[in-house]
Formats: structure tokens, C-alpha cells, sequence
């Protein structure tokens, strides 16, 4: 078959079409999620599936935030009993009885598979982006949305303003920092937000705790995964993932229920 257009043209326009199509798209949406770690893609698979526009915009060019340098970079990790069902929901497979009560997986798998299950549900994971800043409006006070730069212009500094990203809820999976809170919690004093920074390790309390906090911070506002540990000051947990994946599909529940 012969086309009019040379290739090289054909590849540039085909790709800027489709990619401003969905920034069109983008530009408001149901739920912005903040990190493409194991609570934010499992929080997007159970928003999605139900019918809501969710983007996850990820910093890095790559998903999966902590899952993939395994426990002290062994290519596994673990769970309890209380995830197998999320983990059968994104069908990743699992060894049983390595250790009482721990169920153990592969990185890779499990980052992989979590990306997959909120893609196929319908959400979308857009690599390279900053989440910098909210949107925010007052009377009641209420986050309303993102400010999203690439992430090489803020790796560069060089000095171009962002640009919006309208949203009904916004979700802080963006792990340890919990950069978006800490955001909020500088430039929004009127929302009393401090933010008490993760304790030492104490797994067992932290998985209970970390799921128990998962949830709204102010309206639009919501936070999931270790944001919650950093925010709440809970202690780390390590390897063992249950409650993050707990926390992102409490989150997406806890959403679903406001938004409807
Ligand atoms: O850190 P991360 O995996 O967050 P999580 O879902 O899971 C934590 C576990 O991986 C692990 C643990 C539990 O056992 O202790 O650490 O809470 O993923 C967070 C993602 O957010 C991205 C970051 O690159 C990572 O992939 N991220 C952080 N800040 C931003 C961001 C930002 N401002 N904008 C966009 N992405």
C-alpha cells in the first residue's frame, strides 16, 4: 500500500493527534490520582471499572513507584491474607506458605499486572508528569484539581508555566512525601494541615493503621498508600504491600460513594 505523506510525517502526526486528543479529554476528569505506586493503580482499576474518568499522572517514565525494588532488591514481596482477593481481582499469582501467613509475589508481576488492571478498566496512566500544585476554591474550602508539568521541565528549571487538570476528587499516592498534602499543607494554611512525617518500622501496626486512615483530608482532597503513614505519622512497614493495596481500593470505594 502507498500513502501520500512520508513516514516521518505520518509518525509525528499520527502521535500528536491521538496524544492532544486525550489531553483534550484530560483537561477535566472525574479523579486525578497523584503516583502510579500500588495504592494509586489499584485505586484507578476500582474507580475506572465502575464508570468514572481517572488519570493517574506518574513523574517518573516508569509505573509501579516502590513495588519493584522488591524487599532490599530481592524480586519479592509479600502479603497477608487480607489482599488476595484484590490480588486475584488483577490476577497475579502467588505462593502460599513460604512463611506463615505471608503470601509472597514478584515485583515485577505485581507491577505489571496493577498497571494492566487499571489500564483495561479504563483508566489512564500518563508517564512524565508532575503533579506541582492544586486547584482549590474557598467557602467551604475545596480542592478542585491538579497543576501538572512535565517532568523534564522540572528536572531542567527552566521557568514554563504549567497547566490545569480540573477534577471532582483528587487522590495524594504519591508515597513517602506525600508531596501533594505537603503542598497543600504549605500553600493552604486555612486548611490546618500538618503533615507528622513516617515513623520507624512497625509492620503489623502500620498495615492496620495506614488502611484505617486511608480516606478524605479535605473535600476534593484524599489520600491513600504511605502519604497516609507520612501525613498521620504511622509508622513503615516494608515489604509487605496488603495495605496498600487495601488503601487503594478503600480510597476508590470511599470515592465512588462521594461522587455518586
Ligand atoms: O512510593 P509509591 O510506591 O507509593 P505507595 O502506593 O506505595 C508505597 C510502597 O511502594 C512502599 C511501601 C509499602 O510497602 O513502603 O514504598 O504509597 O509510589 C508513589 C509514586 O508517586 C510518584 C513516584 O514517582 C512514585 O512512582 N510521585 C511522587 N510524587 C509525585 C509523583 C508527583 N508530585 N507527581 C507525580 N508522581
Amino acid at each position: 500500500m502507498s500513502f501520500g505523506k512520508p513516514l516521518e510525517e505520518r509518525i509525528s502526526r499520527a502521535i500528536i493527534r491521538s496524544a492532544m486528543s486525550d489531553w483534550f479529554k484530560l483537561s477535566s476528569v472525574d479523579v486525578v490520582i497523584a503516583g502510579a505506586g500500588p495504592s494509586g493503580m489499584a485505586a484507578a482499576k476500582y474507580m475506572a471499572e465502575k464508570g468514572l474518568s481517572v488519570v493517574v499522572f506518574e513523574r517518573k517514565l516508569s509505573f509501579g513507584g516502590g513495588i519493584g525494588g522488591g524487599g532490599m532488591l530481592f524480586h519479592k514481596i509479600v502479603v497477608d491474607e487480607s489482599a488476595i482477593m484484590i490480588l486475584r481481582d488483577f490476577g497475579v499469582r502467588f505462593e502460599r506458605d513460604v512463611e506463615e501467613g505471608l503470601y509472597v509475589l514478584d515485583a515485577s508481576e505485581l507491577m505489571a499486572k496493577l498497571a494492566a488492571g487499571a489500564i483495561d478498566a479504563g483508566a489512564k496512566i500518563i508517564l512524565g508528569v508532575n503533579v506541582e500544585d492544586v486547584i482549590y476554591r474557598e467557602s467551604p474550602l475545596r480542592i478542585e484539581g491538579v497543576v501538572v508539568q512535565w517532568s523534564a521541565v522540572t528536572i531542567s528549571g527552566l521557568h514554563a508555566d504549567p497547566l490545569f487538570i480540573r477534577s471532582r476528587a483528587v487522590v495524594d499516592a504519591t508515597g513517602h512525601d506525600a508531596e501533594v498534602l505537603r503542598i497543600v499543607a504549605k500553600k493552604l494554611p486555612e486548611a490546618q494541615l500538618s503533615i507528622h512525617g513516617e515513623r520507624s518500622a512497625y509492620s503489623k501496626l502500620s498495615e492496620k493503621l495506614v488502611v484505617e486512615r486511608t480516606g478524605r483530608v479535605l473535600p476534593g482532597l484524599y489520600v491513600a498508600g504511605m502519604s497516609t503513614a507520612a501525613l498521620y505519622g504511622l509508622p513503615r512497614m516494608g515489604p509487605i504491600f496488603s495495605s496498600m493495596l487495601l488503601s487503594g481500593k478503600k480510597v476508590a470505594e470511599m470515592i465512588l460513594s462521594d461522587l455518586h
